[in-house]
Order: C-alpha cells, then structure tokens, then sequence
C-alpha cells in the first residue's frame, strides 16, 4: 500500500484576515474555515493536507523549499504576492512538484495589476473567482492528477 498523498496548501500576506475585514470583496469564510474543508476533502481522497499562512516572502519560500523534501503537491494562494514574487515564482519552478494557483475573486475582473501572475507560468493549473471553493476545486483538481499519474 503506497503512503497516502500529501499536499501543502499555502496561504500568502492579509489571508489571515479572511472573515473579518472587507467581507464585501472576501465573503465570510475564515480561513481555518477553508483549512478545513481542504482537510475533509483531502480525507476523502485518502490524502492529507498540511497548511502554512504567512504574512512574510521569505518565510512562504523556505516552507515551500522545505516541501520538497516530503509533499506531493502544492495548492496556493499566495495573495498580492502573485503579482509581484519573482522568488516565489522560482521557489515552486524549483521544487519540480505540481502546483495549482487558486485565488478567491476573480482577479480578471478586478484591478488591472491584479490581471498578471508571476506564477501561473510555472502551475499545472489556475482557479480563480469561486470563493473558498477556488481552494477544494483546486485541490480536487490536483489530487486527481497526481492520482491519475
Ligand atoms: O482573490 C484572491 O484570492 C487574492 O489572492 C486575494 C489577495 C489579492 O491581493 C489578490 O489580488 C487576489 C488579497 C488577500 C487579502 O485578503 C484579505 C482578506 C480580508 C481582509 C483584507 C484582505
């Protein structure tokens, strides 16, 4: 029986304050809210989720070097830094795992510096505009690749 997968779910700058601030832009959802649905959908593939928040570019890319070490996957939004982190662009190219880009709003129909990602260029995929459920249709998406192989 090979050991079940594991996907590190990552959560860049202000995503702490989901359900508390701008509920307007965000919704209501907080995010241990989204933590755990992630983790009982995660269940339901036999896989399991570890989830890392932080408010800090370097600390998001010594998590996410560390993650090849031991994960399958990556499932991140890394916030206002996807328009700016050419370090977190690298960091994920060079961890050589698969890596879906998820974003609550849907970042094409907001402000135009929201409309480029320094990291969709290097993700198996994108979701973006569905709430919390960008997150479980993200890693609904995959964990059905890395299950399919
Ligand atoms: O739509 C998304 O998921 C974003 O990644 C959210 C980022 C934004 O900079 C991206 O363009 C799109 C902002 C996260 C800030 O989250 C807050 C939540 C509540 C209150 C204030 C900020």
């Amino acid at each position: 029986m090979p050991d079940s997968l594991r996907v590190l779910v990552v959560h860049g700058p202000n995503l702490n304050l989901l359900g508390t601030r701008e509920p307007e832009i965000y919704g209501e959802t907080t995010l241990p809210e989204i933590d755990d649905r992630l983790a009982s959908e995660a269940k339901e593939w036999g896989a399991e989720v570890e989830t890392f928040q932080s408010n800090h570019e370097g600390a998001l890319v010594d998590r996410i070097q560390d993650a090849s070490g031991w994960a399958d996957g990556i499932l991140i939004n890394a916030g206002a830094l996807t328009h700016t982190s050419v370090a977190l662009r690298d960091v994920l190219a060079a961890t050589d795992l698969p890596v879906v880009e998820v974003h609550l709003s849907n970042v094409h129909a907001r402000e135009s510096f929201r409309h480029h990602s320094y990291l969709s260029a290097v993700a198996t995929g994108v979701i973006v505009g569905f709430g919390p459920d960008s997150y479980v249709l993200g890693l609904r998406g995959l964990l059905d690749s890395l299950t399919r192989g």
